[in-house]
């Protein structure tokens, strides 16, 4: 079988011989190739010419000297020049062991999926490798956040941000991606519906050279999921304005009506809450009721969460002017675009939650329910 491991580099000049020597031992009894897709800045894209006249394994690279897309475009360039129509990503610092690579093609030679990712969160995996307390935490917000997204997309998926995977390229459109950012396997994922299966793997720690992931690249990831997500998180986002006006419209009907202040206020408050409930299962979450809870577990969810939002929100935003020392305006404008992020990532996974057991259900009911998440997705496409 022929396999192609792309690898893209960006300054990784002492990595590529150890590199190249690993693959091609970690290969067995697959025909690899290795393809470089480099954005280096240095001398690394002249040291993979050297090592690719003496190497065991073809080795090509693809040199960009104006780079689109970074580390994403470079995968999918690689996609798209590959020789075969199996690729391998892998990074060029060896936080991915090669060795690894013939259990990717392995489970791939069982012939039911076409994406293998080597996961660090799956059974015996491990993260070691990422450097320092805050790359974890960072790793585990933005899968987290990714999978409150993309419920049924990554629901079989528990590291959609590794780098390591292999992928049968006859089952993506590489033209239809639009890389950017780092995260290319979300991409991929979110695109369209795949059949994927995991491989444990143990993260290594860089071999030599320094990581290229930044502040910049986090903020890319968050654009990236927004853009991927837009359709569903911006109808989100308008019904809740549209029950923030009728809240408004009915507290001024009923004060106008004579009724007491606070009465108006938690009527209007509770006739919107259970409006955008019903706006929300119609328009916002219809792909994922399916496999959820029942509409009266979902209800009750729903307005536990909001009506326990509603009482935190007006102390903390009290405690925030006082000890901060910021204007009301701002105070309130802070704790509303974080109240709509957590209700939104509660409904999604919390209220909409697939039920236990709901996953192994009938291929059919999957099917419908994956072309259903295509049209959700589409529209938010940037
Ligand atoms: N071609 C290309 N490769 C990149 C770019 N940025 C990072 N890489 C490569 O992507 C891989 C992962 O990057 P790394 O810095 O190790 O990120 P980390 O493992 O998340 O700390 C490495 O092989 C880098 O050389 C880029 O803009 N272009
Ligand atoms: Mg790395």
């Amino acid at each position: 079988m022929q396999v192609t491991v792309i690898v893209p580099t960006f300054n990784e000049a002492p990595n590529v011989a150890e590199l190249v020597r690993r693959v091609a031992a970690g290969a067995r009894g697959c025909e690899a190739e290795i393809l470089f897709v480099d954005d280096s800045t240095d001398d690394t894209a002249a040291v993979i010419a050297e090592v690719a006249a003496a190497a065991p394994v073809p080795v090509r690279i693809i040199h960009r000297d104006a780079p689109v897309g970074g580390l994403s475009g470079a995968v999918a360039e690689g996609l798209a020049a590959a020789s075969s129509d199996v690729c391998v990503v892998m990074d060029g610092d060896l936080q991915h062991p090669p060795e690894d690579l013939h259990r990717l093609v392995h489970r791939y030679r069982q012939g039911d999926v076409d994406l293998v990712v080597a996961s660090r969160y799956a059974d015996d995996g491990e993260a070691g490798g990422l450097a320092g307390p805050s790359r974890v935490v960072v790793s585990r917000v933005s899968t987290t956040m990714a999978k409150a997204m993309f419920p049924v997309r990554l629901r079989e998926v528990s590291d959609p941000m590794t780098g390591f995977f292999l992928i049968d390229r006859r089952a993506v459109d590489v033209g239809d991606l639009k890389p950017r950012g780092f995260k290319i396997l979300l991409e991929i994922l979110a695109r369209r519906p795949l059949r994927v299966a995991e491989v444990p793997f143990v993260f290594a720690d860089r071999h030599a050279g320094e990581s290229k992931a930044s502040l910049r690249q986090g903020l890319h990831f968050l654009v990236q999921l927004g853009a991927l997500r837009f359709g569903k998180m911006s109808l989100f986002a308008v019904i809740g304005a549209l029950g923030a006006v009728a809240n408004l419209a009915i507290v001024w009907v009923l004060s106008h009506l004579g009724v007491a202040d606070l009465a108006a206020m938690i009527v209007a408050a509770e006739t919107t809450i259970i409006a955008n409930f019903l706006l929300q299962e119609r328009f916002v979450f219809q792909d994922m009721k399916v496999d959820a809870a029942g509409i009266g577990s979902r209800f009750a969810k729903s307005f536990t969460f909001n009506n326990a939002e509603l009482l935190v929100r007006i102390p903390i935003t009290s405690l925030m002017i006082s000890t901060w020392h910021i204007s009301v305006v701002i105070a309130t404008g802070i704790t509303l675009v974080v109240a709509f992020v957590l209700r939104f990532l509660f409904h999604s996974l919390v209220v909409y939650a697939p039920r236990r057991g709901a996953a192994r259900r009938g291929a059919r009911a999957r099917a419908v329910l994956e072309e259903i998440d295509e049209q959700v997705l589409s529209p938010g496409e940037l």
